[in-house]
Formats: C-alpha cells, structure tokens, sequence
C-alpha cells in the first residue's frame, strides 16, 4: 500500500454515498462486539507517494480512514504510538490502574497518577521510560492526558458517550447545523462506536456499583438531576464480569492504561472497519515532524520512526495529494502552529492554535460516613453523572476509586462551563510549542463544580476529601483528560475542517471544537468528523 499513487484516489461519488448512508453506517456496526481486525501494519516507505495521509489513529483519523477506503481511497494512517495487541509477561496487554509499570505512560521514568496521594502518601512510581498507552504531557500550567497508540484516546478513557444536549450544540459549534448533526450524524457516531447504555434494573443490585448508587443517593437528596451515562463498554461483559464467568477488566482495576476486555475501543469499531477494506495501512511508531507543500503538488510530509524508548531509528518524507490532520488537539496544534511559525505552511491564517480549552474539567473527593461505603469492588467504567449546567454550570461523573479497600470515598470528575482560552504559541529558543494555560483559570471550574458538591457535603454533613491530590488539597486543578481546540471549525478552517491557505490539508479532530462540549467530548468529535469528511469526499476527490 505505501507506493500507491495520487491517481487511485479516483473514485465515484455514487460508490460513497450508497456506503456511507446513515443506514449502511449503522447496519455496518449492528451485532455483536466486532473482533479486532489486525491492521495492515507495514512501515510507510521513505520516498512513497500516497493519496491520503491520516496523522493519528483516535476518533478523527479512523473515522476519515473509515470514510475514505470506503470510497475507494487507499490511506495511510502514521501513528505515534504502538499497536497494543500482544500481552506482556504477566499475559495481559495492559496493567491495572493502581500498579501501572512501563506499558503505562509515554516516556516517562516516573508514573504521574491524576489521584496522585492516598490518605496524603504520593502513590506515584519509578518505571522504564517506554512508549506506553498515556501520555501526561506537561504544559507550563496544565498536564494534558493523552492516549498513544493505534486506537488514540480510545485506548485510555472510560468510554462514556455522551451526546450533548440539543439545546446546548449551538453553544458548542455554532457554525454547524444542529439538525444535521443530531438527525444524522449523532446517531451515526453513536452507531459506529458501539455506544450502549447499562441494564438499570442490574444496576440496581450489582456490586461493583455501589459508588455509583451513594452517588445518586446523594446527588438526589440535594435536588440534584442525576443521570445514566451511555458507554461503549460492553455490559453484558460488565455482567459476565460480576457473575464471575468471564476474565475482569473493568472489574479488575483496568482503564486509564487500557482494557484488555470489555471495550469497544476504535480497534474493534472504527479501525476494525476500516482495515477490513484492505484499503488501510498504519504505520506504528512513527511521528510526523513537517507537513510542507511539494514541488509537484501535494504535501511533503516528514516523519520520524522511534524506537520503544523512543529513540529515533530512521527518518522518512512522504509525499501525500490529502494530509488529514488527526493527532488530536494538542497534536495537532502543536504541528500546525509550528508550520505556521517556521514558514513550512505558510498560508495558515492567524486562528492556528487559538480557542484551545480543558473542557472544565476539575476532580474532587468527598469523604463519607461510614455508613455510605462505596464497595471494595468498583467497575472503572463510570455509568452516572449528576447535571447541574443550567444552574451551576457543571456536569460531575460519579467517578470509580478501584484501590480494591474501602475508601468510604466518592470521586467526581466535573466538566464546567469555563470560557477560559488558551493559545499554544511557537517557542524558536526552546525549539518547542507552548501552551498560554494558567492553573489559576480552574477557579472558575470549582467555583462552578462547588455549586453541586458545597450542597451535598452541608446535606450530608460530609467534607472534602483532602488526601488524594497532595497534602490538604481538594481539587485536582492541574489536569485535563479533554483537550479541545487549537484549530477551530469555521476559523482556522473552513466550515468543515479545509485549512485555510492549504488546499488538501484537513483538520478532523479534537482541535476543530472550541474548548468546550459541556459533556465528555468523543461522540462530538466523532460525529462532526463524520460530517465533515461525507462533505470532503463529495466535494473534494472526484
Ligand atoms: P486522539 O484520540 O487523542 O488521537 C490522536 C492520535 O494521534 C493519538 O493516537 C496520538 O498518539 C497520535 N499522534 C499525535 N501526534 C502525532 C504525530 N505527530 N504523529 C503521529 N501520530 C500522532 O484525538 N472522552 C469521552 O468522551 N469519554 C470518556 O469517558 C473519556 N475519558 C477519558 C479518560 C482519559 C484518561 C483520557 C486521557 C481521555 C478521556 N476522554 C474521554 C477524552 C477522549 O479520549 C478524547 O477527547 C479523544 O480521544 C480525542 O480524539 P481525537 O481524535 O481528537
């Protein structure tokens, strides 16, 4: 595949829309969980020339790699990180969240847990420096959470799916026809991943959500909506998990490091589809470093290939007719901000790396009676969350603490309306980009966050837990799991994700939506990527 030529990406407009209509796309993800198809994982070539090059393998990129083999275009797809598909020495692929070895982080010597204390001990760890599935990626005043590897975020989060309110989209994306997204494209997200929503009546009595019961005990004793949160873990696994008959994943501690079972990551959904087309090709370990245009058309696109420990083994130029920028929104901010800085894309307007937020996100405990135990076995997949953003401007997940002893402690992961904007900048000196974030912006969010947890805590006479952050701290301030912005929709791009000043450069990622989606942000970015590339196929590449 990877000395294919610009002119096979020649295909029918007819022969995409009769594969990619809202009912061929959900027929093609009904049924039962899909296994994961092996990728077509043969190192990109130095000197190829292909007709699309997708840069990451998350949401953006495997719904564009999906969309564009279906019509007919072969695609090379450069990831960062590796493919997880083998287990280690202990027969899993990834390790438990509260014993986290290399596999665990991006190349770091030392583990960065976001619960970094317990009963005010640092938890955090020495491991080898080796290209693990997360990458805490530090910032002057944020560490931005990431995954890294063939699958993107997907490997890492908790699977909650969560579809915003109609009434808020045109507070997210203003530009886009919400009657679109939500007749069309939602639904089609929803369907491509695999989004399913927990059995209420085993909600009720299994054990492993316990938390999430005390959650809603109290959320509704303070007047608070609570809500089901869909996900893309399987519960009928999840149930088979209880009952003892299947291996534990989620009931085993594992999530932030990946799910060896249960989830329907994009491996088994999107990337599954795609790499069954025969028409998709990824090459692991491999980074890009430069887009620029080439002398013949096209793009030019440079990439280095790493080794585990990150080494650079080789360097490679590519030169690609359709660059799909998809490294997720720090990823690809920093690559076009760059470009943008260093001359090699020159024509990139001035809202590169601009309208870049944290979507809200702030973490807090609260310590319980001991009467209200949460259960020493906790599922790591949230399935609630309790919607105060009208009034407070805060949506919390009850969130797992899977230590396997009982805490009595009920964590929150809340998404807040800041209007806090970052910009990522070029930094020539330090050879590196930087991001304008100030830790003193998440007041904002915990003022917003406190609306709901002031009052649970004075209802339920408890307190803050003030052991899990650092010594006497309540709120987890200094990270973020959602990274959104840095290449906005309608400003560094085009309605739909054309960069301005670059024909046949796209961005279809997280970096398209302006900080903020008011619930967790991968349906939306899904389902806008879905959008945008029916649009690019149609209008683009015949
Ligand atoms: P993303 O999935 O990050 O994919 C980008 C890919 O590009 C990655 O595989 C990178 O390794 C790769 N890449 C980056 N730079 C380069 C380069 N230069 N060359 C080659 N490859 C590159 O982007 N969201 C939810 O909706 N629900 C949740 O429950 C949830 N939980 C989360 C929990 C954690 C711990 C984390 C970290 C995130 C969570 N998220 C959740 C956020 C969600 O995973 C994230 O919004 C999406 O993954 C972003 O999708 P993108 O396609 O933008």
């Amino acid at each position: 595949m990877p000395n294919t030529t610009p002119h096979q990406a020649r295909f029918t407009r007819r022969g995409f829309l009769t594969t990619t209509g809202a009912a061929a796309g959900a027929a093609a993800f009904a049924g039962p969980l899909l296994g994961a198809a092996p990728a077509r994982a043969a190192a990109i070539s130095n000197g190829a020339s292909v007709p699309a090059l997708v840069i990451g393998t998350g949401y953006g990129g495997a719904v564009a790699a999906l969309r564009l083999a279906q019509a007919g275009v072969p695609v090379e797809m450069v990831e960062m990180g590796m493919s997880w598909d083998t287990p280690g020495a202990d027969g899993k692929i990834f390790p438990k969240v509260t014993s986290p070895d290399q596999r665990a982080y991006w190349l770091r010597t030392k583990t960065k847990a976001p619960v970094s204390n317990f009963f005010g001990f640092p938890i955090d760890s020495n491991i080898t420096k080796y290209t693990g599935v997360l990458d805490a990626e530090e910032f002057a005043g944020i560490t931005v959470y990431q995954g890294r590897g063939v699958g993107g975020g997907s490997l890492v989060n908790g699977g909650m799916a969560v579809t915003p309110k109609r009434e808020r989209f045109a507070g997210i994306l203003p530009s886009v026809d919400a009657n679109e997204m939500y007749d069309v494209y939602y639904p089609r997200a929803n369907a491509g991943l695999g989004v399913g929503q927990i059995d209420p009546v085993w909600f009720e009595s299994a054990a492993c959500y316990q938390y999430a019961r005390v959650g809603r005990k109290h959320a509704q004793r303070s007047g608070f909506a609570w809500t089901f949160v869909p996900d893309v873990y399987d519960w009928n696994y999840m149930k088979a998990e209880q009952a003892g008959t299947v291996t534990r994943s989620a009931l085993d501690g594992q999530v932030m490091y990946g799910n060896d079972h249960g989830k329907k990551s994009l491996v088994q959904t999107y990337l599954a589809q795609a790499f069954a087309t025969g028409r998709v090709n990824v090459s692991t370990l491999h980074r890009v470093t430069n887009v620029t245009p080439a002398a013949g058309g096209g793009y030019t696109v440079a990439m280095e290939q790493i080794d585990t420990s990150g080494n650079v083994v080789a360097t490679k130029t590519v030169t690609a007719t359709k660059v799909f920028f998809a490294a997720g929104s720090v990823g690809t901010s920093k690559l076009l901000v760059k470009m943008k800085a260093t001359g090699a894309l020159p024509g990139l307007n001035n809202e590169i790396g601009k309208g870049w937020g944290d979507n809200g996100n702030v973490m807090c405990g609260r310590a319980n009676h001991m009467w209200d135990a949460t259960g020493t076995l906790q599922s790591t997949i949230p399935c609630s969350g309790i919607d105060n953003w009208d009034a407070g401007g805060a949506f919390a997940e009850v969130a797992p603490l899977p230590t396997g002893i009982e805490t009595y402690a009920s964590l929150y992961l809340s998404i807040t309306k800041t209007t806090r904007r970052a910009e990522f900048s070029w930094n020539a000196a330090a050879n590196k980009v930087d991001l304008s974030w100030q830790t003193a912006w998440k007041q904002d969010s915990i003022t917003m966050a406190k609306t709901i947890f002031d009052k649970i805590n004075s209802k339920e006479g408890t307190i803050y837990r003030t052991d899990l952050f650092g010594g006497y701290k309540i709120w987890q301030d200094g990270l973020t799991y959602h990274p959104l912005g840095g290449a906005v929709l309608n400003k560094a791009t085009d309605n739909y994700g054309r960069l301005h000043g670059h024909p046949g450069l796209y961005v279809i990622d997280g970096a398209l939506i302006p900080g903020n989606t008011t619930v967790n942000p991968f349906v939306t970015i899904t389902a806008l990527a879905e959008r945008n590339i029916e649009r690019i196929v149609a209008d683009d590449l015949l």
